[in-house]
């Protein structure tokens, strides 16, 4: 078995697998470089063959334990038909959804055209591992959790706070509800579409999770995320499924209990001696380093690795960042992480 599949699976060899959130992006030079030659980042995610390139990037630089595939959360509302586009340093915009709209105009005969362009980057990922002999890392499908995939459809951009969504969903939980419903069936068809394409491991990323209260952080995090776990692991029992419930602070031990995930990975925000003795009891972590840590280098970098290994450190346990590395981490400190991970024994 793999490394990051044996620990998912709740075992350690006697290592630590790692991958980094967004390893494949513009902190490399070789990303940058296929980047400029792309008018938008959709035309590069939708390029099966550039995509492919892009995933393979961190893998040969540092030899990560995880491919993940290079393509964006944001992909399920553009095959849904929502006009989406990223401004260059604005991040997406998105034509903004609200209360009132029809949503029987989302519609799924375009969903299958677009996915399948992203099955076929999987595919030509499994036969570049395999041809350049790397045999123990994993590909990694994901897709945003249907309430994070909300925010952005509902709000037209980022946010600090997502208000619009937050409203609707306080105003007209029916009518929000349905919209949940559109885009956690088209996330279930796209995540098993990327399995059988060669996806071994999902990650479910609810990077908006932490801004909502107790109560609808039930109805729109567990809820949904508990339906997807279910309908893939009916067809795909074996695929295990990380969960990413961003800033969820204590509500992390309800997810972990009841959204139906394999494994949960942590915020940099989360305690590392809480997460052992509450989170990593039940089942494997991953995590948590803050990428701004990374970024900094130096003493604080080595300070809190050893930290976060001194109790995470056993397994069952997959090293990555709290969230996604930031674009001007230098090469020297990723591969200065690399090379502290790597010298941990289990
Ligand atoms: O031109 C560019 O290079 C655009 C930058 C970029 C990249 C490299 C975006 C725009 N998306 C991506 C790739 C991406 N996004 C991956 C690829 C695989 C990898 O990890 O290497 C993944 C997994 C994502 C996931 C993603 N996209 C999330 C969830 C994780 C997180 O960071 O919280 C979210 C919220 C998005 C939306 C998005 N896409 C891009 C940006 C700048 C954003 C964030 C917008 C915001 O600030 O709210």
């Amino acid at each position: 078995m793999k490394p990051i599949v044996t620990a998912l699976a709740g075992r350690m060899g006697d290592a630590v697998p790692l991958w980094l959130m967004r390893q494949a992006g513009r902190y490399l030079p070789e990303y940058r470089e296929v980047r400029s030659q792309y008018a938008g980042f959709l035309d590069l995610v939708y390029d099966p063959v550039a995509a492919a390139e892009i995933t393979m990037q961190p893998v040969r630089r540092f030899g990560m334990d995880g491919a993940i595939l290079f393509s964006d959360i944001l992909v399920v509302p553009d095959a849904l038909g929502q006009k989406v586009s990223f401004e260059e340093g604005q991040g997406p915009r998105l034509e903004p959804l609200r209360p009132g709209t029809d949503l029987a105009r989302l519609d799924r005969v375009r969903t299958r055209e677009r996915f399948s362009s992203i099955c076929e980057t999987i595919d030509l990922v499994q036969g570049k591992l395999a041809s350049e002999g790397m045999d123990n890392t994993a590909l990694i499908g994901f897709a945003g959790s249907p309430w994070t995939v909300a925010c952005y459809m509902v709000e037209g951009s980022g946010s600090r706070d997502f208000l619009q969504t937050r409203l609707w969903a306080y105003r007209d939980p029916d009518g929000f509800g349905e919209l949940m419903r559109v885009i956690e069936d088209a996330t279930v068809e796209y995540l098993c579409l990327q399995i059988e394409a060669g996806a071994e491991i999902i990650q479910l990323f609810d990077s908006w999770a932490g801004i909502l209260d107790s109560t609808q952080f039930g109805l729109w995090v567990i809820g949904p995320t508990r339906r997807i776990c279910d309908s893939v692991r009916r067809l795909y029992p074996e695929v295990p499924i990380i969960g990413f419930p961003k800033g969820s602070g204590h509500l992390a031990v309800k997810y972990m209990q009841e959204a139906g995930v394999t494994a949960l990975s942590l915020d940099a925000g989360t305690p590392v001696r809480w997460a052992a003795n509450v989170l990593q009891q039940t089942m494997p972590v991953q995590g948590n380093l803050d990428p701004l840590c990374l970024l900094a280098g130096g003493d604080a970098l080595i300070l809190e690795l050893e930290n976060i290994f001194a109790h995470l450190g056993r397994g069952p346990f997959v090293f990555n960042l709290g969230h996604g590395i930031h674009k001007d981490t230098p090469l020297e400190h990723v591969e200065l992480l690399v090379e502290v991970v790597r010298s941990w024994k289990v």
